[in-house]
C-alpha cells in the first residue's frame, strides 16, 4: 500500500513502480509496463504528471514539501493536498461536472489521482492564443453562483457549517500566503517581489499611494474577517481548463472560508489583465480589437450569469442558517427577501471589484506573476501593458463602490486601452 510508505516525491521514472499496483491506476491504464509518464506542472507549488497508456490516461498531482516557484528555501507542509481533496469533494458536489473527477486521494503521499482532462488546456494559454470559447462565461458564472451560494449560510445548516469552517480554518499556510502575497507584499518593498524594470517609476508611485494602500488593507480585512462561504481561493485563469465546449475548475488547495467576492473578483481581474496583455502578443495587433471586445464581453457574461443564477438559487433553494423565509415569504412579504438579495449582490459586486484591483497589482508587482505578461519578451512593450492594467486596477480597488454596473467597468478598461494608442 502506498500510504504505509513514508512520503516521497514521485519522479517520472519512479511513478510506474510506485503506483503500479493501485487498482485506480491499473483499472484505467492496464499494467505499468505500458505507461508513458510526463511531468507537466507549471504552477507555483506542486508536481503534476500525465500518465497515459494505449487504453486510458490519468493525472497524478502531488504536493512538494516546499514552494516550487521559489525552491527548497521556502519549506511548506504537505497539508494542502488534504484541503484540496476536501474542497474538491464539496465544490464538485455544488456544481456537478465542473471539476475533474477524483479517483484516489492518498494523504500520506499528499497525492491525488484524477481525471485527465483532454483536449483541455489551461485557460490562460487559450487567452494568450486568442481563442474564443462560446460557453465559457455561462459555465464560470454558474459555477461561481452555485459554489458560493451552496457553501454559505444561505444553504448550510449550523452543524455542517461550523464543522466545515473549523476544518478549513486549518488551511493556515495557504491562507497566510494569500494574506501576504495578495494584500501586503506588492505595496511595500518586500524582498519576494519583482517587477519589470521599466516599471520602476510606477512602483514608487504605487508604494506611496495612501488611498490604494488603504484599499488593499480594507480588502485584506474583508478577506480575513468575512467567512461568508467556502471559496476556491485561487480562482484565476490558470485554475480553469477549457476545451471548445467544456470548462473545468482545478487546483482548489487555497480553499478557505471567505467573502464571495474574492473568487468572483480574482477571476474578473485575471480576465481584465488578459485584455491588457493582448497588445503584447501580436506584432501588428491583428485581430486585437475583436478579441479584446470578446474578453470584455466574457467578463460581463460571467457577472451577469452569476447574478441570474445566484438570484435563482436565492428564490428557489434558500434555506440553512440565513434562509429567513419566516420573516419574508412566510409573511407574504417576498419584497423583503428581494431587498436582502439586492443588498447582498451589491456587496459581492463592490468586494469583487476591490479584489480584482488588488489581484491586478499583485500579479505585476508581487512574487507570483502571470504568463499573459511574462510571455511578452520585449520589456518596454510588456511594461506598457502592465501600466494599463495597474491604472485600471487602482481605479477598481480605490473606487470600487462607484461602479454600479459591469458595463461601466468595461468602459473604464476600454478607455484606458484606447487612450494608450
Ligand atoms: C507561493 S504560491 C504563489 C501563488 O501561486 C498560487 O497559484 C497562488 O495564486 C499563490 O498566491
Ligand atoms: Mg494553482
Amino acid at each position: 500500500m502506498l500510504t504505509r510508505n513514508p512520503y516521497e516525491p514521485l519522479r517520472s521514472e519512479t511513478l510506474p513502480a510506485r503506483l503500479g499496483n493501485l487498482p485506480e491506476m491499473t483499472g484505467r491504464l492496464g499494467s505499468a509496463e505500458g505507461w508513458r509518464v510526463r511531468e507537466v506542472g507549471d504552477g507555483n507549488l506542486n508536481l503534476v504528471f500525465i500518465v497515459e497508456s494505449t487504453i486510458g490516461s490519468v493525472v497524478v498531482k502531488q504536493a512538494l514539501p516546499y514552494a516550487r516557484v521559489v525552491g527548497e528555501s521556502w519549506p511548506m507542509s504537505l497539508d494542502r493536498a488534504f484541503f484540496e481533496y476536501h474542497a474538491l469533494t464539496r465544490l464538485g458536489a455544488r456544481d456537478p461536472g465542473r471539476l475533474p473527477a477524483l479517483h484516489l486521494f492518498d494523504e500520506g503521499q499528499a497525492l491525488q489521482i484524477m481525471e485527465h482532462l483532454s483536449p483541455h488546456i489551461i485557460l490562460r494559454r487559450g487567452l494568450i492564443a486568442g481563442t474564443f470559447y462560446p460557453a465559457l462565461g455561462e459555465h464560470l458564472g454558474r459555477y461561481l453562483a452555485r459554489t458560493l451560494f451552496r457553501g454559505s449560510d444561505l444553504s448550510m445548516d449550523t452543524a455542517r457549517r461550523k464543522a466545515d469552517v473549523a476544518l478549513f480554518a486549518g488551511n493556515v499556510e495557504l491562507c497566510g500566503i494569500t494574506e501576504d502575497l495578495f494584500f501586503t507584499d506588492p505595496f511595500w518593498d518586500c524582498p519576494r517581489n519583482r517587477h519589470t524594470p521599466a516599471l520602476a517609476a510606477q512602483v514608487t508611485v504605487v508604494r506611496a499611494d495612501r488611498d490604494l494602500k488603504l484599499a488593499a488593507l480594507e480588502m485584506k480585512a474583508r478577506f480575513c474577517m468575512c467567512a461568508q462561504t467556502l471559496l476556491h481561493g485561487d480562482m484565476h485563469t490558470g485554475s480553469v481548463m477549457v476545451s471548445d465546449t467544456d470548462t473545468r475548475v482545478i487546483d482548489a488547495e487555497f480553499a478557505a472560508y471567505g467573502p464571495m467576492g474574492f473568487d468572483v473578483g480574482s477571476l474578473l481581474g485575471n480576465l481584465w489583465m488578459a485584455y491588457f496583455a493582448q497588445a503584447g502578443h501580436r506584432a501588428d495587433d491583428a485581430g486585437g480589437d475583436a478579441y479584446r471586445s470578446w474578453i470584455l464581453q466574457l467578463a460581463e457574461t460571467v457577472w451577469e450569469v452569476f447574478v441570474a443564477e445566484f438570484s435563482l438559487l436565492w428564490r428557489t433553494e434558500r434555506g440553512g442558517i440565513l434562509g429567513g423565509r419566516e420573516l419574508f415569504e412566510n409573511q407574504a412579504d417576498p419584497l423583503g427577501a428581494e431587498l436582502m438579495l439586492h443588498g447582498l449582490l451589491a456587496d459581492i459586486w463592490s468586494d469583487a471589484l476591490g479584489f480584482a484591483g488588488i489581484e491586478m497589482h499583485r500579479r505585476i508587482l508581487g512574487l507570483a506573476h502571470i504568463p499573459e505578461f511574462e510571455t511578452i519578451a520585449e520589456e518596454e512593450r510588456r511594461a506598457a501593458c502592465e501600466r494599463r492594467a495597474l491604472a485600471a486596477g487602482r481605479e477598481l480597488a480605490v473606487h470600487r463602490r462607484a461602479f454600479l454596473t459591469i458595463a461601466q467597468v468595461s468602459d473604464l478598461v476600454a478607455g484606458i486601452e484606447a487612450r494608450a494608442r
